[in-house]
């Protein structure tokens, strides 16, 4: 009987996992629907949270009063954090590795934070063009920090103070890689 428990239990387990990306859909299907279907629903919910505070965890450790954060780059022009939370006035070391294998002339990515209020399209366009400099727009006022652009196997690492507490826009500046890869920074 154990043994049959534990089987369902793991089985349970894989079925959702697996179906954690369909979990919208899952949702607007069982609405209104009754007994065993809104429990799996919850369960669902509950497998999603784990998931994401597995990622964060991963990709946000802090330690020794530095907050690392992991950021990567891959081939498909995706960064893997869309939102990024630290605190205000905490040291962040941020790594970010290309984990692509594609050269920086075809599928460079870097990281910029830009200062609040930043017309993002706009800076983008800027950035595009200045391929001299790194793909960061000379004498520009409105970035934070931002790292140096690398190719596919690179990593690079910056270090810097989170700013005051709001929410910023990061970007890579490649051209054209902003639509796809930008994200929250949230400092609270
Ligand atoms: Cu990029």
């Amino acid at each position: 009987m154990k043994d049959l428990m534990k089987f369902l239990a793991l089985f349970l387990t894989i079925v959702l996992v697996s179906c954690g990306d369909e979990k919208k859909e899952q949702e607007t299907i069982t609405i209104g629907e009754e007994g065993s279907l809104e429990e799996v629903d919850m369960r669902e919910n509950t497998v999603e949270t784990t998931s994401e505070d597995a990622q964060s965890g991963e990709a946000v450790v802090r330690q020794d009063g530095i907050v690392q954060v992991n950021l990567t780059g891959n081939d498909q022009m995706q960064y893997n954090l869309n939102e990024i939370k630290v605190k205000a006035g905490e040291k962040v070391r941020l790594t970010l590795t290309h984990v692509g294998q594609l050269p920086e002339n075809a599928m460079g990515h870097n990281f910029v934070l830009l200062k609040q209020g930043t017309d993002v399209v706009d800076f983008a366009q800027k950035a595009a063009t200045a391929s001299g400099n790194d793909y960061i727009p000379e004498g520009t006022d409105a970035v934070i920090v931002h790292t140096e652009m690398i190719g596919g196997g690179e990593e690079t690492t910056i270090e810097f103070t989170a700013p005051e507490p709001g929410t910023y826009e990061y970007i890579c500046s490649f051209p054209g890689h902003y639509i796809q890869m930008r994200g929250n920074f949230i400092v609270e």
